[in-house]
């Protein structure tokens, strides 16, 4: 069996780096009457939006077999788990809470912790009630303020004993994915819900989540003191398509575009020079103190890494990506290309030197797994995670702060617009019968992290 191994001095052995594994909600939850209806299920019931026309309805089943995960997250022996809270299992559409889903998250809270397992929560992966999906969703500003009530609601019960919360994991995707490409969940808007303009749509959804952030964090800082409070962005390097000028402008800007627009008003409060080469009706409507605001202390920041893009200019100055080539893809097509994580928290430190403390919150591979003989033989997978923490290890001898990596994923589950036909799991999910079963890489990590030196264990005292 192929090995996960690093030197014996490496950073990552470090007593206080953690490692963990993550999921979201709505990827594995199911129990879908248990909480009110999302985005993503409404989108997962319209026409040709997801590959497989699949839905969240069971998922992983998490919410009946969650003592059996639990069990299985222990066997691996990380040190953390990083899951999200679905905000329409916490909250009803009248603003009352609903106390059973609340329950549900603090007894695995609690399970966990009795394992010795820190958790990482995560309290917006994506699951936007549709109850405030119909009051304008992302685009309405009150959605920002709600966002912050549901915050406090969560982390009033969870209170420190989550070890770290962010608010929101990768603005990105819910607001250019989902408002402006509209591939993710809510989708284009109709023509009469807006002005019609998607980079408005996209830009604006992207203000409110920020400020959602913002709003909530102090909040949480208050009722949790002792947990670490930060958010997840996810970044990709931007390559050009080519030498050009031309090409490379447009991978500068869509660096700008789709990397520093979520990190520079958090650090610099102000979005990147960018903004003013759009037009007027492009530009989100942003109110005074909404920048100022958005400089929270950061605790850390959650960085999730998955593989480069390459884009080229278009004819009206702008940028589009090319699909990835070569035989390194993954079966999403994208590029196994772990030099980028380092390329791009190097720049990122240089651009901004009050970087926080990093956790890499996701890093992770679909490959076709092949069940045989009851094994799962994805040596493909381990020679990832090998291939990523290197990487991690180089970013550390370059001088940034990395406190921790988060496997994407514990299991296989919902992979958005492509459901069911993307396995990200160290576990792999038999979506019929629900049965787990540990794939060769989840018994690699299994090995690696069980033979780390015994060093944190706390000292006792005499
Ligand atoms: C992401 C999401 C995950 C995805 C993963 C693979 O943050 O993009 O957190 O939900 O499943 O990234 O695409």
């Amino acid at each position: 069996m192929t090995k996960l191994q690093l030197n014996k001095n490496s950073g990552l052995l470090s007593p206080d780096f953690i490692f963990g594994v993550a999921t979201s909600s709505f990827q594995i939850e199911g129990d879908r009457n248990g909480r009110a209806t999302c985005i993503w299920d409404t989108f997962c019931r319209q026409n040709d939006r997801i590959k497989d026309a699949s839905n969240g309805d069971s998922a992983c089943e998490h919410v009946k077999y969650w003592r059996q995960d639990v069990e299985i997250i222990a066997s691996l022996g990380v040190d953390a788990y990083r899951l999200s809270i679905a905000w329409g299992r916490v909250m009803n559409a009248d603003g009352s809470v609903n106390q059973a889903g609340l329950n549900f998250y603090s007894r695995l809270i609690d399970a966990l912790l009795e394992r010795g397992i820190k958790t990482h929560v995560t309290l917006y992966h994506w699951d936007l009630p549709q109850f405030e999906e119909d009051q304008g969703g992302w685009l309405n500003r009150d959605t920002a303020y709600r966002f912050a009530d549901y915050a406090e609601v969560v982390v009033g019960a969870l209170g420190n004993k989550v070890e770290s919360y962010s608010t929101i994991n990768e603005p990105f995707c819910s607001a250019y994915l989902s408002y402006e490409a509209g591939i993710h969940a809510p989708g284009p808007y109709p023509v009469s819900h807006d002005s019609g303009n998607r980079r408005k749509n996209g830009r604006q959804a992207a203000h409110h989540l920020l400020l959602a952030h913002a709003l909530a964090l102090p909040r949480m800082r208050k009722l949790a003191p002792a947990s670490e409070h930060g958010i997840v962005l996810n970044f990709s390097p931007c390559h050009a398509a080519s030498d050009s000028m031309a090409d490379r402008t447009a991978a500068e800007t869509a660096h700008a575009y789709h990397n520093l627009w979520y990190l520079q008003p958090l650090l610099q409060g102000r979005y990147p020079e960018l903004l003013k080469q759009l037009s007027d009706n492009e530009q989100p409507d942003i109110e005074d103190g909404d920048l100022e605001l958005m400089q929270q202390p950061l605790d850390f920041l959650g960085v999730n890494y998955y593989t480069r893009t390459t884009f080229r200019e278009t004819p009206d100055g702008w940028f589009k990506d090319v699909p990835a080539q070569g035989d390194n893809l993954t079966t999403m097509g994208w590029e196994v290309y772990p030099q980028g994580l380092t390329e791009i928290l190097t720049q990122l430190k240089k651009t901004y030197p009050t970087l926080p403390p990093v956790y890499i919150t996701e890093n992770g591979v679909a490959y076709d797994d092949v069940v045989c003989h009851n094994k799962i033989n994805d040596d493909n997978r381990i020679d990832f995670f090998q291939q990523h923490l290197n990487a991690v290890e180089d970013c550390i001898n370059a001088g940034i702060d990395i406190k921790g990596y988060y496997i994407w994923s514990l299991m296989d589950n919902f992979e958005w617009a492509e459901g069911y036909t993307q396995r990200f799991g160290i576990v792999h999910i038999d979506f019929d019968s629900g049965q787990r079963r540990l794939k060769e890489s989840a018994k690699a990590w299994q090995q690696f992290l069980h033979s780390r030196p015994m060093i944190k264990v706390p000292a006792e005292s005499c």
